[in-house]
């Protein structure tokens, strides 16, 4: 077997390993991140289930910590209460990123982890089963319930060579892209092997397994090694490694191999991580502002080579230069051993450990302005400037351009730091909550800013409604719902945010679908790649959407449609998107029926009324998602089925 099919075998509860047919596996782990966790609690609550069931569960908040009103203040008083209640470690503010955290202190080699934010892959830079899902989901395993999905065709991604010095693992990563593509990874798992695994370090890995989100895969992993030993014992957890790799004779339904020593420092222009260059071909490009940390790149060895370069020399005097080492760990290790000195006499801004600019979370770049990001997603408005170009590089491209100005390759720097892993990491949890003891009674708080979610019916006979809107290929949820300083406050007030759906593509959706009484959004392929925001699904149904008419979807938006009741269609003759126009009434007759006979591969028929054709749509769902589509979401059918 191969790494991917040990990991799901051993935790395999219904299906079997045929790719793209459902599967069910137990999930040991999860995590939330406060901008999905106090949806993915609500949900939680609502299941009635006393305390979680999984071996470790973790909320952890990292997104939004600006504050700048009550209604953080309260998600986090919501979150850190409700995870006291039901048997949740809860990681304070200021502990750090997910899945920086999770790695360093509770990730396991051999284990599954199911979290609510689209990069919790990171956990297969240590040999797990790491996925994304909706809250919805996670709050199911929280239950004990078994996550869901198609079995995934195992990409062996072959890695011979080893890097050459100034390239580093993001560059591995964008390179992959660039193959691939953002749509290179639908339906897969990326699993790495070859020599070439030897050479890259446990942060490394993680780099390349969080940015495997990118290509839109199911996940990523990387076997658990000495490499693997040694980070976890130097964390104090030796006791948690296991070995893990493929066998010898194991069988792929794709490979790619990818020379690490040919790769050179790459860059992803705007505005999508697979729009890839040399750093060379554009050097010289003037930069506004460097951004290093996110979840991507802001491990203890990402800041020490950041603050070997910096050391006694100056940002250069048009950039911005800031910096959010991706935990407290991190940042207590710098401060301890001098090199956050060395980054601060630089000129860098330091920001709290957390997610910041990567969501738009503060240092929006000025109008039109360069920003050179170490983040994963560089998609348009994303940074809260609309106009800005952002550009993902590596750290070490990253202080090259941040010192001279210009985008600039890390080779000029000369030779580059020798950065070793520490023996021992600081472990300090002391911002690590656990949960009370079974049966102690805990008060939730709930603020002001919760509001109720809403939940959807079963499927009328007839589903009627008109385009709503009409966009093109490669849609983001950061498209479908948008999140910035402004709007991240919002996310337990689902109804406030609707009136901001889709609103980068379309400024009148919201008013247009709430006067329709609903109706269908229409769009191109790769329909909701990117972050794992059930508020992408949630903000249309509150504006009454009732079905999404595709070329394709990306895998957890398309399971967050389904969850929410929504009937997310792929067109059979992409002809059909194109005759479509804004405003054509449609009708899908006999739509119960219709959607119990696409289980068995008939098409959904969708009577476009203006031309009179007949749209063939396929439905590309399990008998068990056609029955959660029928109830009207997830809710209603765990509800039925109790
Ligand atoms: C992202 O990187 O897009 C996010 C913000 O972390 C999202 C989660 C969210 O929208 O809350 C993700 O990756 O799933
Ligand atoms: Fe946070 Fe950015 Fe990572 Fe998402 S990608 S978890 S916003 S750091």
């Amino acid at each position: 077997m191969n790494l991917t099919e040990k990991l799901i075998s051993s935790h395999l509860v219904s299906g079997n390993m045929t790719p793209c047919k459902e599967i069910a596996i137990k999930i040991d782990q999860t995590l939330t991140q406060d901008s999905t966790g106090t949806m993915a609690y609500l949900q939680f609550e609502a299941m009635g289930i006393p305390r979680v069931k999984t071996e470790r569960s973790v909320a952890y908040v990292d997104h939004n910590t600006l504050q700048t009103g009550f209604e953080n203040a309260d998600d986090h008083k919501y979150i850190q209460t409700v995870a006291k209640k039901h048997g949740i470690y809860f990681s304070k503010p200021g502990n750090g990123i997910c899945h920086q955290v999770h790695l360093e202190r509770f990730g396991k080699p051999g284990k599954t982890l199911l979290g609510s934010d689209s990069h919790t892959p990171t956990g297969g830079g240590i040999g797990m089963l790491a996925i994304g899902a909706g809250g919805l989901d996670v709050a199911v395993a929280m239950g004990g319930g078994a996550y869901y999905l198609a079995m995934p065709k195992v990409c062996r991604v072959n890695l011979v060579g080893s890097l050459q010095p100034w390239v580093t693992a993001k560059d591995v990563i964008l390179e992959i892209l660039r193959l691939l593509s953002v749509k290179g990874g639908v339906g897969k798992v990326m699993e790495y092997s070859g020599e070439g695994v030897k050479s890259l370090s446990v942060p490394q890995r993680a780099t390349i397994t969080n940015m495997g989100a990118e290509l839109g895969a199911t996940t990523s992993v990387f076997p658990s090694d000495e490499v693997t030993k040694a980070f976890l014992e130097a964390q104090g957890r030796g006791e948690d490694w296991i070995e893990l790799s493929a066998d010898a004779d194991a069988t792929y339904d794709e490979e790619i191999t990818v020379d690490l020593s040919k790769i050179l420092p790459l860059v992803a222009c705007p505005h999508s991580p697979d729009n890839i260059k040399q750093v060379k071909e554009i050097e010289g490009l003037a930069v506004d502002q460097v951004a290093i940390g996110s979840c991507t790149n802001s491990s203890y060895t990402d800041m020490m080579t950041v603050a070997a370069l910096l050391k006694d020399k100056t940002v250069d005097p048009n950039v911005s230069l800031v910096i959010a080492p991706g935990s407290k760990q991190v940042m207590n290790m710098l401060a301890g051993n001098g090199a956050l000195a060395d980054i601060i006499s630089a000129g860098a801004r330091i920001l709290e450990c957390g997610c910041g600019p990567c969501i738009g979370m503060g240092q929006a770049p000025a109008t039109n302005a360069v920003s050179l990001r170490t983040i994963n997603r560089n998609f348009e408005g994303r940074s809260g400037t609309k106009s800005a170009q952002v550009y993902i590089v590596s750290p070490e491209t990253a202080v090259a351009s941040a010192l001279s100005g210009k985008l600039t390759d890390p080779h000029t720097l000369g030779d580059a730091p020798l950065i070793s892993m520490p023996e021992h990491f600081l472990v300090n949890d002391n911002l690590i909550i656990p949960p009370a003891p079974e049966g102690e009674i805990v008060n939730v708080v709930r603020g002001p800013n919760i509001q109720p979610f809403p939940k959807n019916t079963k499927v009328p006979k007839d589903i009627c409604g008109g385009a709503l809107i009409k966009v093109g290929d490669n849609i983001t949820t950061d498209h479908i719902m948008p999140s910035n300083a402004t709007l991240l406050p919002y996310r337990s007030n689902v109804p406030y945010l609707a009136d901001y759906c889709l609103t980068p593509c379309d400024q009148k959706f919201p008013t247009r679908a709430k006067a329709a009484g609903g109706g269908f959004i229409i769009a191109g392929q790769n329909y909701g790649q990117g972050s794992s925001r059930e508020h992408a699904a949630l903000a249309p149904l509150q504006l009454g959407v009732k079905a999404v008419l595709a070329k394709s979807f990306a895998r957890i938006h398309m399971a967050n449609l389904i969850n929410n009741g929504i009937l997310p269609l792929v067109f059979v003759n992409e002809w059909d998107y194109d005759a479509i126009l804004l405003g054509d009434e449609f009708a899908i007759k006999y739509a119960a029926d219709q959607i119990e006979s696409a289980v068995d591969g008939q098409s959904v028929i969708v009577t476009h009324l203006r031309t009179g054709e007949e749209i063939r749509t396929r439905l590309n769902i399990s008998a068990r998602q056609k029955d959660i589509i029928l109830a009207g979401g997830l809710l209603n059918y765990t509800k039925e089925s109790n």
